[in-house]
């Protein structure tokens, strides 16, 4: 049977005003974590009380509100101190988690792969160790239910000392996995071989899209990625390598969903995320057009971007699921597209390329008959457009972009040819 919950929030009077929507996604999380939220309290404060985060009165309500509800679970919207859990606990009468612990708790149920399992483990782990002073949390955890599975149907540990073994048993297990990927980074940054990264929001539909560009473009064309309609269903983030048009190879790499008030220093794998993006060439920041909040959704991913200074990074802002909407985006400026559909799917690459490596072009090239290395180089890179064998050697025709010709070919390039970028 799914826990019955109360959801409730303290709403700052300085505080931003997206609050109600945090609010309702504060829903949305208890509900992929298999609760039913009962009710919604909230409470607006000049502060977060250091005792209870809530005023006493408020409290109090929640408590007789549990009582008739038959609600055993109060989630909060803000991280929580361990003291501020165990008053609380104590004033409701039930138990209370807060809305990092109920993330880890989502994680824990979705991760599948060893590596996500062990990311999870050690942010749980994390999260409680200063959270152990009081007994109210030990006891608590010990009760089952939201906030207190690991990943694999594990209960959480509770014991100070198991956990901190355990803590560094998993750091141990975990620099194992994050060298590998350090190893695949290097290779890919002396093949010169061009990343990019698709970020966004939860939900966006960063994975349906990295599947379309899989099957149009990519090498293993089996190798797709787990798409669902729910919060967080990409747990990690995932590679795959694309040849696009004219032979151009680049790196694709899905990543993990944004949310507000993400517990990014916690998980690892918001971390790696994070750092991946700074590794990339170009970011695709997809944005889900047809959500109600899509300007919030936006301006969320814009601010971990800016936190995580990608300044020198170019940005390409795609807009999502037009298929669900009626609009006709045809004469609209910018990126519309459907990843399920694959609309718009042409101009959608020509803006990837042209952001990697400019124009396309066609160049004269004329190469000695010694000089297979060249000609190699030319079918490789380029797309033959045609030769011919004179006396000087081989002429050959090409269609390429600005970049890859300056970057192999650059000793015959007109310099009018070339854009300041390239
Ligand atoms: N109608 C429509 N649905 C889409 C489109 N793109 C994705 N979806 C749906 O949106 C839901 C989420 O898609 P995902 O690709 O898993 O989204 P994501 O951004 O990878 O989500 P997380 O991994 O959870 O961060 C799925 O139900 C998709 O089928 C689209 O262009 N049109
Ligand atoms: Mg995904």
């Amino acid at each position: 049977m799914s826990e019955k919950c109360i959801v409730a929030g303290v709403k700052l009077k300085s505080g931003k005003n997206d609050f109600e929507y945090e609010m309702e996604e504060l829903k949305e999380l208890v509900k992929a974590s298999g609760g039913t939220v009962e009710c919604t309290v909230t409470q607006e404060r000049d502060n977060y009380s250091s005792a209870l985060y809530f005023g006493k009165g408020k409290a109090e309500e929640i408590k007789i509100l549990a009582d008739e509800l038959g609600a055993t679970l109060l989630v909060v919207n803000d991280e929580l101190s361990g003291s501020q859990i165990n008053n609380l606990e104590k004033a409701t009468d039930i138990r209370v988690i807060d809305r990092t612990i109920l993330i880890l708790d989502i994680f824990a149920l979705r991760a599948k792969t060893k590596e996500s399992q062990l990311q999870v483990e050690l942010a749980q782990l994390k999260y409680t160790i200063p959270r152990l002073k009081g007994k109210g949390i030990e006891m608590s955890r010990l009760g089952g239910g939201i906030g207190t599975r690991g990943p694999g149907e594990k209960k959480l540990e509770t014991d100070r000392r198991h956990i901190e073994q355990q803590v560094y048993e998993l750091e141990k297990q975990l620099k194992k996995t994050v060298s590998v990927r350090e190893v695949n980074r290097k290779t890919r940054l002396k093949n010169n071989t061009p990343i990019i990264s698709v970020i966004g929001y939860t939900n966006a539909g960063k994975s349906t899209l990295i599947n379309a560009l899989i099957n149009l473009y990519g090498v293993e064309k089996e190798k797709t990625m787990y798409v669902f309609d729910q919060v967080f269903a990409t747990l990690t983030a995932e590679n795959r390598k694309l040849v696009f048009p004219g032979n151009i190879e680049a790196i694709i790499t899905d990543t993990v969903g944004f949310i507000s008030k993400l517990p990014t220093k916690l998980v690892e794998s918001f971390k790696s995320t994070l750092e991946e993006i700074n590794y990339s060439d170009l970011i695709i920041h997809l944005i889900d057009i047809t959500n109600e909040n899509v300007a919030i959704q936006k301006l969320t991913t814009d601010n971990v971007l800016k936190e995580i200074k990608v300044a020198d990074i170019p940005i390409l802002e795609v807009y999502n699921k037009i298929d669900k909407t009626d609009y006709d985006y045809s004469d609209a400026d910018g990126l519309y597209i459907s990843a399920k559909t694959g609309k718009n799917f042409e101009k959608f690459t020509e803006a990837i390329l042209y952001h990697l490596y400019g124009e396309l072009k066609t160049y004269d090239i004329i190469c000695s008959y010694a000089d297979y290395e060249k000609i190699t180089l030319l079918e490789n890179k380029t797309e033959v457009i045609s030769r011919s064998y004179e006396d000087d050697g081989v002429h050959v025709k090409i269609s390429t972009r600005i970049g890859i010709y300056k970057r192999y070919f650059q000793e015959n390039i007109d310099d009018e040819d070339l854009q300041d970028d390239f």
